[in-house]
């Protein structure tokens, strides 16, 4: 099936996509074909008998890296699948992903993530056979395929048709580098708590304006540093 958003993840441990692709928003899309997700099991490009991905570093100290003939023995295979695809990397020491960066690559013919394990990747496979390193944030994670996903999700629901509304994607946070204002639904008290009244008030102006005021003190308190830029 060809779809207009192809996305291919190179990872050792495929089992984990199979839920995250299947549930909620994703899965519907994939379902309409708005994109479409392969995932390719780095081990079955093992060249040696043993499967083996990982070795020890050169120059000594702990951890493992993994190999580059699997590595490449898969990202060969996706070029071919996806030949003008960008090929990623999901390291801690890519740049730090964000919503500027995921509008880039919904505007792409489609994604190869290679999601990187253990302590490292051999440097090659990085200079050579990769395109972009990217990280989700000053943390450290056991692997790259939760980071995967993440960009998976906030890429394809930029998407055209992925989100039914089209105008939730317009008015979201990060697009004016200000947090969501303070959202409210029924019932208007509950356990003694109320919603604000001017949201029941059908004032439309006033109603824009403490949303502006609401989403512009939030920034201010939790994130100042997006109001600096
Ligand atoms: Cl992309 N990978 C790993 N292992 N840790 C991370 C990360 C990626 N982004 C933040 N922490």
């Amino acid at each position: 099936m060809d779809t207009p958003f192809p996305i291919q993840i190179l990872t050792l441990f495929p089992e984990f996509f199979d839920s995250p692709l299947k549930t909620s928003l994703t899965g519907k899309a994939i379902d309409r074909g708005h994109f479409e997700v392969g995932v390719s099991d780095i081990r079955d490009f093992a060249t040696d008998k043993h499967n083996k991905c990982d070795d020890l570093p050169y120059g000594g100290g702990a951890g493992m890296v993994m190999k580059p003939e699997p590595l490449v023995g898969a990202l060969e295979d996706a070029r071919e699948k996806l030949p003008k695809a960008p090929r990623i990397l999901l390291t801690p020491q890519g740049e730090p992903f964000d919503q500027t960066i995921a509008r880039q690559l919904a505007d792409e013919p489609g994604i190869i993530l290679t999601c990187g394990r253990y302590e490292g990747v051999d440097e090659r496979v990085r200079q050579h056979w990769i395109d972009r390193e990217l990280s989700i944030g000053d943390y450290v994670l056991t692997g790259g395929e939760v980071a995967a996903m993440v960009v998976v999700d906030a890429v394809t629901r930029l998407l055209p048709g992925v989100l039914g509304n089209q105008n939730s994607v317009a008015d979201e946070s990060f697009c004016d580098d200000t947090l969501e204002y303070a959202q409210y639904t029924r019932p208007r008290s509950f356990r003694g708590h109320d919603v604000p009244d001017v949201l029941l008030s059908g004032h439309h102006e006033k109603i824009e304006q403490w949303r502006r005021e609401n989403s512009r003190r939030r920034t201010e308190k939790r994130r100042p540093d997006l109001l600096d830029e």
